[in-house]
């Protein structure tokens, strides 16, 4: 079924035919996969079926800091996603029970634009992209992913928000046949919705982004299908996952980790190397399948990007 699960632009024309990807077209229509097109066979399919004349394209990252990347089996078989499970291999086994048809995205709060809108509609509204960047969990492992598209704060302009919404407030999907853990009620391991919050300066930062792939496929289900919040220079958490609403809000919401644990997790959480964890060191982090310890980075490596949104704040007391 999943056709295009190696790197798309590594698909040999022999090995897909046309008839596949159009079975897959709605997918490519959100992805873009220009590397695809290029196939001349799939060119004169595509001619034929007068496909939609969309964005079929995508910026590709020009990956100037030389990131060396996960792989998709590294980035696909290692996943934090509660709502499944609290094992991280066995994520990958049990998240085709997520339902993505008819995915909608409700967009309320403090915006003039609010909207219930289906996803394809949304995708289609921007600029698709690849951002290939360093993605840090509070657990201290790390990975590289090449993420596909489009950036949060294209979103934001959209909507336009009101000078009052100071916040913005992200949340999961609550569905008992999608995920087992939210079946189990008050016994599942944390409480749901799975919520999350950025500031307003920091969803418009450039580096914030919505992601619907990786590696030029749609999202995987256990990374978050079909679109999630991607952070870079916060600890994984924040990077929340097939996210159902997206509200604008003036007070700054309480995300799921710190309300769960609020002497352990903030609302920033921010990858710092000189703040601890109360339960272990954040000075080091393990890349999926490297089996040495690497440095890690202030603000994951992004803090040219990122420092001057903190300015004068105590980053061990807004942890
Ligand atoms: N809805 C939801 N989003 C979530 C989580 C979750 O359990 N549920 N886990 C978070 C954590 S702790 C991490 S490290 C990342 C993991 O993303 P990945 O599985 O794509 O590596 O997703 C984050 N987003
Ligand atoms: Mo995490």
């Amino acid at each position: 079924m999943n056709i295009i699960r190696k790197k798309t632009w590594q698909i040999n024309e022999n090995e897909v035919t046309p008839k596949e990807l159009f079975e897959k077209r709605r997918n490519f229509i959100k992805l873009g996969a220009a590397s695809i097109i290029s196939s001349g066979a799939v060119m004169q399919a595509l001619a034929k079926e007068d496909f939609p004349k969309i964005t079929l394209d995508f910026i590709k990252d020009k990956n100037i800091n030389n990131l060396k990347l996960n792989t998709f089996e590294q980035i696909t078989s290692h996943n934090n996603f509660y709502e499944f499970t609290t094992k991280q291999s066995a994520v990958k086994d049990i998240a085709h029970t997520l339902n993505t048809d008819n995915w909608k995205v409700t967009i309320d709060g403090l915006v003039e634009n609010p909207m219930e809108i289906d996803l394809d509609d949304l995708v289609k509204m921007f600029t698709l992209e690849e951002r290939i960047y360093r993605f840090r969990c509070v657990e201290g492992w790390s990975m590289v992913v090449p993420w596909n598209g489009f950036s949060l704060a294209s979103l934001v302009k959209k909507v336009k928000p009101l000078s009052r919404a100071k916040y913005i407030r992200f949340e999961t999907l609550v569905d008992e046949n999608s995920f087992p853990d939210q079946k189990r009620g008050r016994f599942g391991v944390i409480d749901y919705p799975y919520i999350e919050g950025l500031r307003m300066d920091e969803a418009m930062n450039e580096l914030s982004f919505l992601a619907t792939g990786l590696y030029g496929d749609i999202m995987p289900k256990q990374n978050g299908a079909p679109i999630r919040l991607v952070v870079p220079w916060k600890y994984g958490f924040k990077s929340i996952k097939s996210i159902v609403k997206i509200s604008f809000v003036e007070h700054e919401p309480m995300n799921t980790w710190q309300k769960e644990n609020p002497k352990e997790y903030g609302f920033y959480a921010n990858v710092n190397p000189n703040v601890d964890h109360p339960r272990w060191s954040q000075k080091k982090e393990r890349v999926l399948g490297s089996f040495l310890k690497q440095k890690t980075l202030m603000f994951n490596g992004y803090e040219n990007e990122v420092a001057s949104l903190y300015n004068g704040m105590d980053l061990k007391k807004y942890f």
